[in-house]
């Protein structure tokens, strides 16, 4: 009964933010590498938001899911409050990537989700 659970879950969530589901929640709009690509290893990772991240409660990781691997990142965030980077502590290996985050909105719902990409 997993699934029902967390179904549960989502309704007791959105019952008690203040601001309604999705209106005032932190989404992801862009990425550098975009979802998917195959590209040559990226200096920098980044991700913006169309609102305002909170950092403290805010995290990005990059992980190889294959190996299931965490890749060390020293993670930033950019002044406008939307972005944030993360710098690979070393140059990437060929393989498959996962960037996830977890990113908390200014009502302190947080949002997560994965962003793969590949290095040729
Ligand atoms: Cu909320």
């Amino acid at each position: 009964m997993k699934t029902h659970r967390i179904a549960l879950a989502g309704l007791a969530a959105a019952a008690f933010c203040p601001t309604g589901p999705a209106l005032a929640h932190a989404t992801l709009v862009a990425s550098t590498p975009a979802n998917g690509a195959v590209v040559a290893a990226p200096k920098a990772i980044t991700l913006t938001f169309n609102e305002k991240i909170v950092p403290a409660f805010s995290q990005i990781s990059l992980t190889m899911p294959v190996h299931k691997m965490n890749v060390p990142v020293k993670v930033t965030f950019g002044l406008d409050g939307k972005t944030a980077s993360a710098v690979p502590q070393g140059n990437l290996p060929q393989g498959a990537y996962a960037v996830e985050y977890a990113v908390a909105s200014s009502d302190g719902h947080r949002m997560t989700g994965t962003v793969p990409f590949t290095v040729r």
